[in-house]
């Protein structure tokens, strides 16, 4: 995979090459490259910026250095990247962006800053390429970095050879947060610490029983902090001990 991502403060990737990505990288699985928006300006003080039309606070993103950004992805490639554009009016990104993503053989990142990007930059891309707009949540970033950074951890992850043990990505696509439910509490050694102790059925060896108590557990943690997860949640009392075995 491919990604080359477009961005006024290139110094935030730097830690890429650190992470399981950097590792990635180095066995060939994934490369990047980082290019700073200002290269493709043409004034003295390399303005990327300016007030938006129909007035308001903040500023917007000149669409020229973007369009000519773009094109010099564009011209280095032999098929259209898919353009992914972090913006917190975006479609929901969720795992199952993830696995379309990690299928994708080159992704063009685009950091917005400030109230946005010029509209017309999109609409423009969008007549060459595939565009993703897409928000990590409901809430408001500074810029399009963090998200980018957030968005290449859970796509690389997923691409063959990355992830140490194979089997850790088929137990997460199987488990209960697999099927949408988050994920249930977990322990390791010692059996007791600070006066708290590990969940007696755990180490009862018994793998239904194990089972169970794992599929309540995400099941009751999903209602209390995710209940828009659940399709229609019957009162406790109707589900019974067979849907959560
Ligand atoms: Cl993807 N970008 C920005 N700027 N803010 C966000 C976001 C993305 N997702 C949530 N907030």
């Amino acid at each position: 995979m491919q990604a080359d991502i477009v961005t006024i403060f290139p110094d935030y990737f730097a830690p890429l090459d650190l992470s399981l990505i950097g590792k990635a990288r180095a066995a060939g699985l994934v490369d990047w490259r980082v290019h700073d928006l200002r290269a493709w300006t043409h004034d003295r003080h390399r303005t990327v910026d300016d007030t938006p039309y129909g007035g308001g606070a903040g500023m917007v993103m000149k669409p020229e250095p973007w369009g000519e950004a773009f094109d010099a992805v564009l011209g280095r490639a032999d098929a259209p990247p898919t353009l992914v554009v972090p913006t917190p009016s975006g479609e929901p990104f969720r795992q199952a962006t993830a696995h379309e993503f990690a299928a994708l053989p080159h992704l063009l990142f685009a950091c917005g800053r400030y109230e946005g990007i010029d509209a017309r930059v999109v609409e423009h891309a969008r007549t060459r390429m595939p565009v993703r707009e897409v928000s990590l949540g409901d809430y408001v970033l500074n810029g399009g970095e963090v998200a980018v950074l957030a968005i290449l951890e859970a796509v690389v992850r997923l691409l063959p050879g990355v992830v140490g043990n194979p089997a850790s990505l088929v137990e997460e696509s199987h488990s209960v947060a697999g099927a949408g439910w988050l994920e249930y509490p977990v322990y390791t050694k010692p059996l007791s610490w600070r006066g708290l102790d590990v969940p007696p059925v755990l180490l009862s060896g018994h793998h239904g029983q194990v089972a169970a108590w794992r599929a309540e557990q995400s099941l009751e943690r999903t209602r209390a902090r995710r209940p828009d997860l659940l399709p229609d949640t019957p009162p406790a009392a109707e589900i019974g001990d067979a849907e959560l075995a």
